[in-house]
């Protein structure tokens, strides 16, 4: 049976052994600090240029939820796309990040996706209602050519998902 003081006593003379061991390889403390020093000075530059290359990496536009037809009020949302990124990526994304915001879409097998419904409120073929995609980058509100899955925001643009009718 090993006594506690026993550990004690091993753990002190392995303690003993790693310093000699170091000392003999001429590794002082000072010297260990120093490393230590360097190590957290790359790991905190590298955090600060992937936080740096990150900021790069978005693209804010506005987001518009207009609905004269239930008589609702206008909503507006900020949004981060992605350079070159889908409308849908970061309509995604703000739904993740905003409770205040949600939409359905069906995968369509040649025109990407088709935007069901947003915050609730669902086109219908009877009522032939429909949310119409336009973008308003220069003060006229224009349909976009591609649906939300197709579609490339630039960076700044004002997106409108008008309800209305066909
Ligand atoms: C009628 C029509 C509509 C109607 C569909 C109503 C209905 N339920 O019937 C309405 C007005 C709703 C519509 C809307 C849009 N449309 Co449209 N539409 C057409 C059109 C003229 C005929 C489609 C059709 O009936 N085909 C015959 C049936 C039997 O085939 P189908 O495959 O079942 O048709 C369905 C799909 O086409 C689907 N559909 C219609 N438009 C769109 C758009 C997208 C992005 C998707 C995924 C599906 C889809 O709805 C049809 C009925 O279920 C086509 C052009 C054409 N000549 O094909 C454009 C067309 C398909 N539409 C187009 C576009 C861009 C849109 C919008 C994105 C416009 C906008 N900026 O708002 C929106 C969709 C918005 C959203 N909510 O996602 C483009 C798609 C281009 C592309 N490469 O993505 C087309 C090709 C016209 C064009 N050349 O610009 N559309």
């Amino acid at each position: 049976m090993t006594l506690p003081y026993q550990h004690v006593l091993k753990i002190h003379l392995q303690v003993n052994d790693l310093h000699h061991w170091v000392l003999g390889h001429k590794f002082t403390y000072r010297m260990a600090l120093r490393f230590f020093n360097v190590i957290c000075f790359v790991v905190l530059l590298q955090l600060g240029l992937q936080i740096t290359a990150d900021a790069f990496q978005e693209e804010p536009i506005r987001l518009s939820v207009i609905n004269h037809i239930n008589q609702q009020c206008p909503k507006e949302y900020n949004a981060i796309a992605k350079p070159g990124g889908v409308l849908l990526g970061a309509m995604r994304r703000l739904q993740r990040t905003n409770q205040d915001f949600n939409f359905t879409a069906s995968e369509n097998p040649d025109y990407g996706y088709y935007l069901e419904s947003v915050n609730g409120v669902a086109g219908n073929n009877t009522h032939r209602t429909y949310w119409q995609i336009l973008s308003d980058s220069d003060g006229t509100p224009t349909p976009t050519a591609v649906g939300v899955g197709c579609y490339i925001p630039k960076k700044n643009e004002h997106i409108i998902f008008n309800f209305t009718t066909w």
